[in-house]
């Protein structure tokens, strides 16, 4: 079965019709008669199998990955072991509920979330469908373990779309914007974000603690939630220090540290997780995306003391640590694990900083190149300047879309080119998706 899916994707990009394909049209076309238009409509072309790091889509276009769908097939498409696990699991029983009658696969996911996750204190988590959920429960587990209410997040931010995580999530349009009220008690902080700041990270902490202090009160604060390197908000990589020093305040003052690692985690900063970069050991961590090879699976793993703080049924969820989806992460994180795929992830950010840097050199709208392992960016500017340029990044989109590449845009302004290819992307791969990129900053 395998291996038919491998004759029939291939490795290479090959558009053979134009993009989107006239059966993608037409499924487009059925689609928004059914499907609420408030649902992002940019890429319309259909997949009907994916293998590594290419998706084939239903008019036959073969189409290079260098998004992962947003960092979750970190492991590339149609892995052996995952498929192996899944099939296994569907066989046996697809559900149970855990609060129900419980499984073994949900624990052992929870032994590897306390093995893998930062510090050797003693950990349990809870497991849950999505990013939003996870960051909604540490939220809640904070506020029940300290007794306090105040949230402090970041500019940039971006940590769901549910009505809490809304709230904590900095940028109003597209995902704020009249879904109010939001939830009370959140309090937003600049970012470290050396690009547009200048600042060292212990000059921008000092910043964001002298606000915190005067604005909120240290003792008024459950938890400090913060993407270690920001995702949707446009990669922005804090200087280092930064980390350490808000880490430092938060255990001076009682305070939670929640580190979002939804997208940066699970190898695809080169480390198991971007905080491993400067030692910082979060009291919570939230996981999702990476963490199950796109089975949907989200967990919050924290310091025992502060997750057994809950009272028995404070936490749960019909489909939380779903088996499917438990056996997934597990077959997930074993190939993490087996070949090395941190350090392919290195390996990876090498070659797209390497031709980045060059193409910033002869073109004049790159204004930064920023991030880790396989989680890298460029901001666009216009030439001359620092102001952002977000038409840039849209026809780069475009033109890598028309040329069967998936790049995706983020941040704040509209602004910034990432990238997120499956870690087991090949040198050919990525060197191919590198070049569309490299044309299309030139052709603009
Ligand atoms: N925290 C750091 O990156 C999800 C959002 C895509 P969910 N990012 C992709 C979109 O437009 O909805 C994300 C994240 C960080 C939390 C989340 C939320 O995770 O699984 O989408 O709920």
């Amino acid at each position: 079965m395998v291996s038919s899916v491998e004759s029939v994707v291939g490795t290479e990009r090959k558009v053979v019709t134009e993009i989107p394909g006239p059966k993608s049209q037409a499924m487009h076309a059925r689609r928004k008669e059914v499907v609420s238009h408030g649902l992002t409509q940019g890429y319309p072309i259909y997949i009907d199998r994916a293998e590594g790091a290419i998706l084939l889509d239903i008019d036959g276009n073969r189409i290079l990955d260098l998004g992962s769908g947003i960092a979750v097939t970190t492991i590339g498409h149609a892995v052996p072991e995952v498929i192996e696990a899944v099939s296994d699991a569907v066989s046996k029983f697809t559900h149970t509920c855990f609060m129900v009658t419980p499984y073994e696969s949900y624990v052992q996911v929870c032994e590897e979330l306390a093995a893998l996750t930062p510090g050797d204190h003693a950990k349990t988590s809870a497991l849950l469908n999505s990013g939003s959920e996870a960051v909604e429960n540490a939220v809640k587990i904070a506020r029940l373990a300290t007794g306090r209410q105040a949230v402090i997040v970041f500019d940039h931010a971006y940590h769901g779309r549910t009505n809490l995580t809304m709230a904590l999530t900095a940028k109003n349009m597209p995902y704020k914007d009249r879904f109010g009220p939001f939830a009370p008690e959140i309090y937003r902080m600049p970012m470290s974000y050396p690009f547009r700041d200048g600042l060292s990270g212990e000059e921008a902490a000092k910043r964001a603690i002298a606000q915190i202090e005067a604005q909120v009160g240290a003792k008024n604060v459950a938890a400090l939630l913060i993407e270690p390197i920001q995702g949707e908000g446009g990669f922005i990589d804090p200087a280092p220090g930064f980390l350490p020093a808000l880490s430092k305040w938060t255990t001076d003052n009682g305070v939670v540290f929640i580190a979002d690692e939804i997208q940066s985690g699970f190898c695809r900063t080169g480390d198991w997780f971007a905080v491993n970069h400067e030692g910082v050991i979060p009291d919570m961590v939230t996981t999702a995306k990476g963490l199950a090879g796109g089975m949907p699976l989200a967990a919050v793993t924290g310091r025992a003391e502060l997750m057994n703080a809950v009272h028995e049924g404070g936490l749960g969820g019909t489909y939380g640590g779903n088996p499917v989806a438990a056996a997934a992460a597990l077959a997930t994180i074993k190939v993490l694990r087996d070949r090395n795929l941190a350090g392919r992830a290195r390996e990876i950010g090498e070659q797209i900083v390497s031709a980045l840097t060059s193409l910033q050199k002869d073109t004049n709208i790159i204004g930064d190149i920023r991030g880790r392992g396989a989680m890298i960016a460029m901001e666009l500017i216009e030439p001359g300047t620092k102001n952002p340029n977000a038409a840039a990044a849209k026809a780069i989109v475009a033109y890598c879309n028309a040329r069967g590449v998936v790049a995706l845009a983020c941040g704040t302004f509209g602004n910034v080119i990432r990238l997120l290819p499956p870690l087991v992307i090949t040198d050919e791969q990525l060197a191919d998706g590198l070049g569309v990129i490299a044309e299309a900053v030139r052709s603009l």
